[in-house]
């Protein structure tokens, strides 16, 4: 037999539990945090925050993975200039890495400014351009989502499955509004625009990733965001896919780590979600 074609099952084992491990630690660190960082600096506008909390979860989360995997590239959002320009160039540059760890320290940075309790570490592991593990933490309620490629999601030992909501006007969705006011934002506020009357109603809670965790769990039917970034998206997109629900761009284009503009859901409203997008950007 050719062990070069073997998948490498072991290794994938252990790959999430480090990245189970690695959320976990970082996100009960972050709640302890809550409501006492000292330094809140703006990145790229008044709506783009960061804390010492946000570099402290991604120092630890990396010092852990790097731990076990000293090898493996690792693309953290604190480590990347803020903007589009420099998030599209960093994806772009480590993408084709053998094996890539990417993380959001906290997702959802203004609600934990805040204190709404909506927010989440998010790490995913790619594997050549393939996103191979998803966790995503959310320490307020302790859920851990989990999704290995080929072996399902789940939530605390529970399989995750999507919702069998079958119309737009049968779901609950969701989206976000974009830190980047001058082009981002007005696009969304088109499809939310378009969007609103079409579906039973919207929710806009502040963290992508935990947004997908929710359409995974079949809690949310759909998500869709312009102009985010790989680390909002790679765990979530893997939950979803591996809980039975679909992942594109806005225009029906399959996921890739390179996409910005997101349409996720339970597979069944998807291609109505993607043609209402699209109608909504005419
Ligand atoms: P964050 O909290 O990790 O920054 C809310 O609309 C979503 O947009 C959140 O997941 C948030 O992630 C993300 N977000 C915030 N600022 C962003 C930026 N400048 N570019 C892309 N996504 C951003
Ligand atoms: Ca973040």
């Amino acid at each position: 037999m050719n062990e070069e074609k073997l998948p490498p099952v072991v290794g994938i084992k252990s790959f999430t539990a480090v990245a189970i491990n690695s959320a976990a630690k970082a996100g009960e660190w972050i709640k302890i945090k809550l409501g006492s960082f000292e330094n809140l600096e703006l990145k790229y506008s008044t709506a783009d925050l960061v804390t010492e909390i946000d570099k402290g979860s991604e120092r630890l989360i990396r010092k852990l993975i790097g731990t076990h995997f000293p090898d493996h590239a690792f693309l953290g959002e604190e480590g990347v200039e803020p903007g589009a320009e420099a998030s599209s160039k960093a994806i772009a540059d480590v993408k084709d890495a053998e094996y890539l760890w990417i993380v959001d320290p906290i997702d959802g940075t203004t609600n934990f400014v805040h204190g709404f309790p909506f927010f989440c570490v998010s790490i995913a592991l790619a594997y050549k351009g393939e996103v191979i593990v998803g966790v995503i933490y959310d320490p307020m309620k302790d859920e851990l989502f989990v999704a290995e490629r080929g072996k399902g999601a789940y939530v605390h030992g529970k399989v995750l499955t999507v919702s069998k909501d079958a119309t737009l006007q049968q779901s609950l969705i969701a989206t976000g509004f974009p830190a980047d006011q001058r082009y981002a934002l007005p696009l969304n506020m088109k499809s939310l625009q378009h969007l609103a009357p079409k579906v039973r109603n919207i929710r806009v809670s502040g963290s992508a990733a935990l947004h997908m965790a929710y359409v995974a769990a079949g809690r949310l039917s759909g998500f869709w965001e312009m102009n985010l970034n790989s680390w909002d998206l790679a765990a979530g997109s893997l939950l979803i896919q591996e809980a039975g629900g679909t992942v594109t761009d806005i225009a029906g284009n399959p996921y890739t780590l390179e996409v910005r503009n997101i349409a996720s859901s339970n597979g069944i409203i998807h291609s109505e979600l993607v043609e209402e997008l699209q109608k909504s950007l005419l």
